[in-house]
């Protein structure tokens, strides 16, 4: 998402960026490229008059021009800016009610509903450890109900059993009775699509609500359609009391006008993003990171959250139990890091996420991922088992028949070694820490780097 979005807003601040001065001038050129950068996102005509106005305001007045680096200070109004308009923080789904928390999906054909609801069913069980049951209040669609059936085995969450001739608000109070039986924690009910909002379908949702009295109720809209996602949302929410939105399919979606229409238009706030097919592609919307993607900067704290999901739990455990006990990080511990690096999607899946990247091609991207992890993890399947153990054993003819054995240069096996004290440099810093102290100390390191770009001010 925000590709084009990105490219256009980093390009016209990188210009501001080595300025010592700010003028009106220069301000007003910036204005300009601004909002051109978010009408060709698609986001809604209000939403931009209102963005680049507030951003006016602030630039023109102390806050900037009398800043000792004003082009900076104008990136961070931007950012801000771009922040709030989308909700300043990331709301989280609210649970807080007597078991079962109940979450109504809604929304038109398509959207994505359906979809959402295995992948939510999936976050609450595993990120939240709650024990979740699934129903489908879609009697229209033949085969919505055996869809459902099919994604809940997948993520192994409870399904409720419905059929196509039954009455869909008998069907949700079914289920709640046997979700409280069950002793389930959160109920998600999802519910059939129509092509266009219309009465048929306010009603019989007006209904579903009405007998449901859910905690949330989340719109479920496809950001593809743009502008559009947020007058649609906004229809929606003036039927039904929603609390939140999902926006789905921001794989596919270039521009992320809809994201940042949504939360003005509608006064709902995003609560996940939706990136994928798959029952993992689901993150929660956090405003201030996507503004400071789409500024270039890189999403680095999803990527931190990523890499804490992802990396081997136990392997990480042991590696920090290592560290705790004063035992020495050596190149096997190395290669186990190297190979999680992989098994995420490699370097390039992360680099997307790591501030500049948008302007790096992915031809570039890809070869990184491709000759340096696997490279460097043939260097060291090269040496032997003491080796490893004991790098300091490396001498120049150790280090030219691991080069041969791995099809690389001398150097190459110099710099890896080279990292790897860098590393193991690092790992005894970490020695009090835990596996916690471990964690905190990568965010801080990844913090750095977003520093790095030297875009926006420490803040
Ligand atoms: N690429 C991508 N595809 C998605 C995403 N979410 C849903 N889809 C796809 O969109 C299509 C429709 O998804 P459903 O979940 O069936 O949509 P729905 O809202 O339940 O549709 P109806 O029940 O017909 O109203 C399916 O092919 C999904 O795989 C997403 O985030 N990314
Ligand atoms: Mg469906």
């Amino acid at each position: 998402m925000f590709e084009s979005l990105s490219q256009r807003l980093s390009d016209t601040v990188n210009r501001l960026r080595g300025r010592g001065r700010l003028t009106e001038e220069n301000i007003r050129e910036t204005l300009r490229e601004v909002r051109i950068a978010l009408l060709e996102a698609d986001v809604a005509l209000p939403v931009v008059k209102a963005l680049v106005e507030r951003v006016k305001v602030r630039a023109v007045g102390q806050e900037v021009l009398k800043s000792l680096s004003p082009g900076q200070a104008l990136v961070k109004v931007v950012s801000d800016e771009l922040t709030a308009l989308m909700g300043a923080a990331n709301t989280e789904l609210n649970l807080a009610a007597q078991p079962p928390a109940i979450v109504l999906m809604a929304g038109l054909q398509g959207a994505g509903k359906t979809t959402t609801v295995a992948k939510l069913a999936r976050f609450l069980k595993e990120r939240k450890k709650k024990r979740v049951m699934v129903v489908s209040c879609d009697v229209y669609r033949p085969a919505a109900i055996e869809q459902l059936r099919t994604l809940a085995g997948q993520v192994d969450v409870s399904f409720f059993p419905s059929e196509a001739g039954q009455d869909p608000v008998e069907i949700a109070k079914a289920a709640v009775v046997a979700a409280r039986r069950e002793v389930i924690d959160v109920l998600l009910v999802d519910t059939a699509g129509r092509l266009h909002v219309d009465d048929a379908m306010m009603t019989e949702i007006k209904a579903l609500h009405g007998a449901l009295d859910p905690i949330e109720t989340l719109f479920v809209v496809d950001s593809m359609t743009g502008q559009d996602a947020a007058n649609v949302a906004k229809a929606f929410s003036e039927a039904l009391p929603l609390t939140g939105v999902v926006l789905t399919k921001t794989d596919g979606d270039a521009r992320g006008g809809a994201a940042l229409s949504v939360r003005y238009v509608t006064g709902r706030p995003i609560k996940f993003l939706g990136a994928g097919e798959k029952t993992d592609a689901l993150e929660p919307f956090h405003p201030d990171r996507v503004a400071q993607r789409i500024l270039g900067m890189g999403d680095v704290l999803s990527l931190v959250e990523e890499v804490e999901r992802k990396v081997d739990q136990e392997k990480a455990q042991k590696l920090a139990e290592k560290v705790i006990k004063g035992k020495r990080f050596d190149l096997n511990d190395m290669r186990d890091q190297l190979e999680q690096m992989s098994n995420m999607g490699g370097l390039a899946g992360l680099m997307d996420k790591l501030p500049g990247m948008s302007s790096i091609p992915d031809s570039v991207k890809s070869k990184v991922n491709d000759n340096e992890l696997k490279r460097m993890v043939a260097i060291i399947g090269s040496m032997t088992k003491k080796e490893r153990r004991h790098p300091d054993l490396l001498n120049g003819s150790r280090k030219a028949r691991v080069a041969r054995g791995s099809g690389t240069q001398p150097a190459d096996v110099n710099r890896l070694l080279k990292q790897f004290m860098q590393m193991e440099k690092m790992m005894s810093k970490l020695s009090k820490g835990g596996s916690k102290g471990l964690l905190r100390q990568m965010r801080g390191a990844m913090k750095g780097m977003g520093g790095m770009g030297g875009m926006m001010p420490p803040r």
